[in-house]
């Protein structure tokens, strides 16, 4: 099941929520100058006939007593950021797509939150107790229906198509509502008659192929209750990354070795907590001279184990002609994924062993790490640099 959540009116109501005297009112919010158009919207103002788009004046015209609000980008991306934070939290799988939406693939979601309705409600009410906003939620078994689904009872809608509805849903679904339709396609639609996606089902492929390119294809496979297209993570960091400032400036091959071991730990052990592989590994170095340096490897399969980001970052800073002395060393990974894509390790003998082996290790780390702290458990050779180093050597992350 796939949820969509847009937000209801969403600069509109941002504006109405931090000034009372909004509240209840034709609201827009729009450039300053007198040929902006209107960003959005507020729900009071789109009964006189207001939409987005609409040249201010025009919006004016519509409507006398209509609220002007100058928009403010920065405090929407704010609030943008904390409804997608509180959406994550229901199932990694999500995806934004705007500034005010996003998919979220709830498969396995439901031991855990209930029902994909009780799923959309405590989305709704999460967003509403901490936000004063609100939204619309779609629920459907396919992604272009969960959108179309959020559309339906705007504003503070929530709108479940199940399984079996979605047969009759489709058949009757008006053909400009499926994405991707637009003036140009309708016309041609207009011209065969096409006024519902079920209608698609009387032409045979080789006649919407000429009609439509491309799109005919999709038409067919989504007429028939086929949409391929899966929820597409996309993470704010794309990056995990981990350094050491060094209690004084050094040469030394091994400790250098050993700062790297312990920076691909803590890059693992976060990687793993997010439930993320990385497909990228990167060392920084930055000199006595205060220049720096970074050496990258993509790597062929996906990883997440500390020794085999370890053995990558290791093999970088070999290469790497060393003229000046160490003053820190970083380790980090891009590329990120979500750990449902295959994950090897680094393999030597027996790939599955090994990686089963590595899998283990890093889990019973993490969990030990998660209980009594990052120090109290870590590979034999990192000890000694530990007992060696000044206590305020700086360690971060991010
Ligand atoms: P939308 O989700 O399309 O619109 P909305 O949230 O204002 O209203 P609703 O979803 O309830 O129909 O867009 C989100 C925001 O993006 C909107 O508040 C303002 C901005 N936006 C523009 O700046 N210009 C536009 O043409 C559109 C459509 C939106
Ligand atoms: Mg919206």
């Amino acid at each position: 099941m796939i949820l969509h959540i847009d937000m209801d009116a969403f600069f509109a109501a941002i504006e109405q929520r931090d000034n009372p005297a909004l509240r209840n009112k034709p609201v827009i919010v729009s450039g300053k100058s007198e040929r902006s158009v209107v960003a959005t919207a507020s729900y009071e103002a789109r009964k006189f006939g207001i939409r987005s788009a609409m040249p201010v004046f025009q919006a004016k015209q519509k409507c006398d007593h209509l609220v002007i609000v100058p928009g403010n980008m920065k405090k929407y991306q704010a609030e943008s950021k904390k409804i997608m934070e509180i959406i994550s939290h229901f199932s990694p799988l999500m995806e934004q797509v705007s500034i005010d939406e996003a998919y979220v693939d709830i498969k396995g979601c439901e031991r855990l939150f209930g029902s994909p309705k009780e799923i959309g409600l405590a989305i709704k009410n999460k967003i509403n107790n901490d936000l004063f906003l609100t939204c619309s939620v779609g629920i459907a078994p396919i992604k272009f229906l969960a959108k179309i689904a959020s559309d339906m009872n705007k504003p503070d809608g929530l709108t479940h198509i199940k399984e079996h509805q979605v047969k009759n849903f489709i058949f009757t679904l008006p053909i400009q509502k499926v994405p991707g339709i637009g003036k140009s396609t309708m016309k041609v639609m207009e011209i065969l008659q096409i006024r519902t996606l079920g209608d698609i089902n009387k032409f045979t492929l080789p006649i919407l192929t000429q009609k439509f390119g491309k799109m005919g294809q999709k038409l067919i496979a989504l007429s028939n209750g086929i949409d391929p297209s899966r929820v597409e993570t996309n993470y704010t960091r794309k990056s995990i990354s981990s350094e050491t400032t060094l209690p004084k400036d050094i040469f030394d091959f091994e400790t250098i070795k050993q700062v790297i071991l312990g920076r691909s730990q803590s890059v693992g052990r976060d990687l793993r907590k997010k439930n993320l592989v990385c497909e990228n590994v990167f060392i920084k170095l930055k000199f006595s001279d205060f220049s720096q340096i970074t050496r990258s490897k993509k790597l062929d399969t996906s990883i997440c184990s500390s020794s085999a980001i370890f053995n990558e970052a290791l093999a970088l800073y070999k290469k790497i002609q060393l003229k000046k002395r160490i003053r820190l060393v970083g380790v980090g990974v891009t590329a990120l994924k979500d750990k449902n894509t295959p994950v090897q390790m680094q393999l030597i003998q027996d790939p599955n062993r090994q990686k089963k082996q590595w899998e283990s290790v890093d889990s019973a780390v993490d969990s030990i790490s998660e209980k009594f702290g990052t120090n109290i458990i870590k590979k034999a050779s990192l000890s000694e640099i530990n007992y060696r180093r000044n206590p305020d050597a700086e360690e971060n992350s991010n």
